[in-house]
């Protein structure tokens, strides 16, 4: 499968700028087990910094994250730091080994909370939303075009377990391609009712257009390769959300599984709803918020703390 560039719509690099964990030295006293008080009771924004970990810039549970900073008292004075998905894997695992405090803008599903004990923080704002769907957005006159593509995307649909299955193999340092070719082979049935009623082609081009998450990577690898065993040339384009949106919107990629509704991408949404061909949800029951180890002493974002 081809993963290319492009050049017109610029692809962004995930930069990740690593960044460094606020050394907390005796300061940790309350994390430790058994000596945390009340909810709330414990400082973390001291210890953090006023710092929540982010994720790439494009991503709607970010721009979702710096509203809350601007809804919720309790964010007041705490920003949020954009780098990559990978880097705030890095950093949340890395907390987590020395049982310190950490805040990250998350996701479900995903393979962290099959690694490590996790918490999504309460929202009484509601300013995450509530359960999420990931649906399939298809470009304008695919379906005319290249209907045999057009209906195994349009029949694309799988569970939490299935792309947990995939994203747990990755992040134990499987290659992409080795874990969805494992999926693939171990859920022939959930395949054939993808590629049923289609026939297979001889070379077709398709374009599948993505972000460079987790869930996007496995989701977008086991689709392509599903469609290149029924004779397709694809071609996988990582991209920024905003431009894997407009590029579906605007024809130049044929479709993408990565749209998360009816709050993530809700902007995203507004703007090119219209110009794209909406297939319907490929999962649901997922979920945006902010992410704590489940030792963090704290269970909604107003038991944290404004900066002084
Ligand atoms: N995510 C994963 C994306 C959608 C998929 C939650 C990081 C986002 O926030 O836009």
């Amino acid at each position: 499968m081809k993963k290319v560039q492009w050049k017109h719509l610029g692809l962004v690099f995930a930069a990740a700028p690593m960044m460094f964990i606020a050394a907390c030295g005796d300061e940790e006293a309350g994390t430790e087990e058994g000596t945390a008080g009340e909810s709330g009771e414990v400082n973390y924004g001291e210890e953090l910094g006023y710092e929540i970990t982010g994720i790439e810039p494009g991503a709607g549970v970010v721009a979702a994250s710096e509203t809350a900073t601007e809804e919720y008292e309790s964010l007041e004075g705490w920003e949020v730091v954009t780098s990559s998905s990978g880097a705030m894997a890095t950093e949340l695992g890395a907390a987590i080994d020395k049982e310190e405090p950490i805040i990250v803008t998350g996701w479900s599903p995903h393979w962290k909370f099959q690694k490590y004990d996790l918490k999504y923080l309460e929202d009484p704002n509601g300013v995450f939303g509530g359960e999420e769907s990931i649906k399939t957005m298809a470009r304008k006159g695919l379906e005319e075009e290249n209907p045999e593509a057009f209906k195994v995307i349009d029949q694309f649909q799988w569970e939490t377990a299935d792309i947990e299955s995939v994203m747990l193999e990755v992040s134990d340092g499987a290659d992409v391609e080795e874990a969805a070719a494992t999926w693939i082979e171990a859920n022939s049935d959930k395949v054939a009712e993808w590629t049923d009623g289609t026939e297979a082609v001889d070379g077709m081009e398709i374009e599948l257009a993505y972000v460079e998450w987790d869930t996007e990577v496995a989701s977008t690898n086991v689709l392509g390769q599903v469609l290149e065993a029924q004779g397709f040339d694809v071609t996988m384009t990582p991209l920024d959300n905003a431009v894997m949106w407009s590029a579906v919107a605007e024809g130049q990629a044929d479709a993408m599984v990565a749209a998360w509704l009816p709050a993530t991408h809700a902007s995203q949404f507004e703007k090119y709803g219209e110009d794209v061909v909406d297939l319907g949800e490929n999962l649901t029951g997922a979920k945006v918020g902010f992410v704590v180890p489940s030792y963090m002493d704290i269970d909604s974002i107003e038991d944290l703390t404004p900066a002084e």
